[in-house]
């Protein structure tokens, strides 16, 4: 089937939420980095499981349990065909990338990284991609190190060499920056790791999924992380793909109903995996939607996602130049930006920033975005950021750069 165009205004009227007031204005919704809206396709199916198919899955004889088991299943196998993953028993469900990166921290880490090891992550990262890594390297008295970035944003990976040696056991970086909106070079960091030592190398996919091609298999990184909210999907729910091997290899991160073969009193043995990653009742419902959500994406072009997202950013970046005292933060090549744009204003907070934009019915975020270490490589305690995603339109650019002309009357 050939992709459906991205007319985003047609695409608009499918999300329910975009079309309301708040404060006595329409809605603008520009904060599609912390969480997306939903389409109608994926608010119906939740619908209809919960009206029709509810039960508990993988337990039951009885016919809703196996369409509960079928529609959870079903689900696992979209999200494993969207991100290239060359066996859906890889994908685990999870909360979240916070979730699924813990997992790997817990599972993973705590069997195989030990003092003098070195943990390689980078200060571009989202809290959630730093915070389990330095709880590991607590536990087990590993180093850190970080990739630094330069003044756009973008990797500095001139002393890889010193920065990845064969003390190296664990990578872990982000795809696309959620502060700066930076498209990483993953492949070619990944490549270039490889060659050095035989490290794991995790990465956080919460910013590219929802808005990028993304093939774990042709990565060739050992797990992947992401969140289902950011790509129209229920929160609660997301997944970690991990090669099979390495799944196999590591021990439960919690145990309960689900995840095991056979119980018995001094010990137990696994399920096979994925479930064995998969303790208690899991978040059906919320498969279900992400299955929906992917099957929804799935209908466009990925690529075009990605385009129409970087030309809004180009076009925010060409109206913010033109109110002018206005600081832009990430990389000048749209190439190498997504759907991110991130910046300060001069004489003013970027939470009043945020406040008054709420004011006028554009909903942007402004604080350090779960990324205090890109916030201190600036020297700035916080910015304000516009985030776009497939519906957005040049209105709502729009619409935001009269709102922040506003701001600076007030502000003078
Ligand atoms: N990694 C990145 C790169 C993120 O942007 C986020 C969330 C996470 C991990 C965590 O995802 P979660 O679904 O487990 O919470 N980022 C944001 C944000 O930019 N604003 O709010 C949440």
């Amino acid at each position: 089937m050939s992709p459906r165009a991205l007319d985003a205004a047609a695409v608009r009227a499918e999300f329910p939420a975009l079309h309301q007031e708040v404060h006595g204005v329409p809605l603008v919704y520009l904060d599609n980095a912390a969480t997306t809206q939903k389409p109608v396709a994926v608010l119906d199916a939740l619908d209809a499981y919960y009206r029709r198919d509810n039960a508990n899955v993988h337990r039951g004889i009885h016919e809703l349990s196996r369409r509960a088991t079928d529609a959870y299943e079903g689900a696992r196998a979209k999200v494993a065909a969207w991100i290239g993953a060359p066996d859906a028993a890889e994908v685990v469900f999870t909360r979240g990338t916070t979730e699924g990166l813990n997992l790997l921290a817990w599972a993973w880490g705590t069997a195989r990284v030990s003092e003098g090891d070195e943990i390689l992550l980078s200060v571009q990262d989202h809290h959630s991609n730093l915070v389990p890594w330095q709880l590991l390297a607590r536990r087990t008295g590993a180093a850190l190190r970080y990739v630094e970035i330069d003044d756009e944003g973008r990797w500095i990976l001139d002393d890889l060499h010193e920065l990845v040696t064969e003390r190296t056991r664990l990578v872990a970086v982000s795809h696309v920056s959620n502060a700066l909106g930076t498209v990483n070079p993953v492949s070619a960091l990944i490549d270039a790791v490889r060659a050095r030592s035989d490290a794991l190398v995790v990465v956080d996919g919460a910013q590219a999924v929802p808005h990028l091609p993304v093939d774990v298999a042709a990565l060739d990184c050992d797990a992947y992380a992401f969140s289902g909210h950011k790509m129209c999907g229920p929160t609660g729910i997301g997944a970690l793909w991990a090669r099979r091997s390495l799944l196999e290899d590591m021990e439960p991160f919690q145990g309960g109903g689900e995840m095991i073969s056979v119980v018995e009193r001094e010990g137990s043995t696994w399920a096979s995996v994925p479930h064995k990653f998969e303790a208690g009742t899991p978040n059906i419902a919320g498969a279900v939607g992400l299955g929906a959500a992917v099957s929804w994406l799935a209908g466009f072009d990925r690529n075009e996602i990605l385009a129409h997202e970087q030309a809004l950013s180009a076009y925010a970046m060409e109206r913010l130049d033109e109110l002018g005292g206005i600081r832009v933060f990430g990389p000048t090549r749209l190439e190498e930006r997504s759907g991110v744009v991130s910046f300060t204003m001069e004489g003013t907070h970027p939470h009043d920033i945020a406040t008054i934009l709420d004011s006028r019915g554009v909903a942007i975020r402004a604080g350090h975005h779960c990324a205090q270490l890109v916030m201190q490589r600036y020297g700035t305690p916080a910015t304000a950021r516009a985030s776009f995603y497939l519906y957005n339109t040049r209105d709502d650019v729009d619409r935001l750069v009269e709102a922040l002309g506003t701001v600076r009357e007030i502000f003078g």
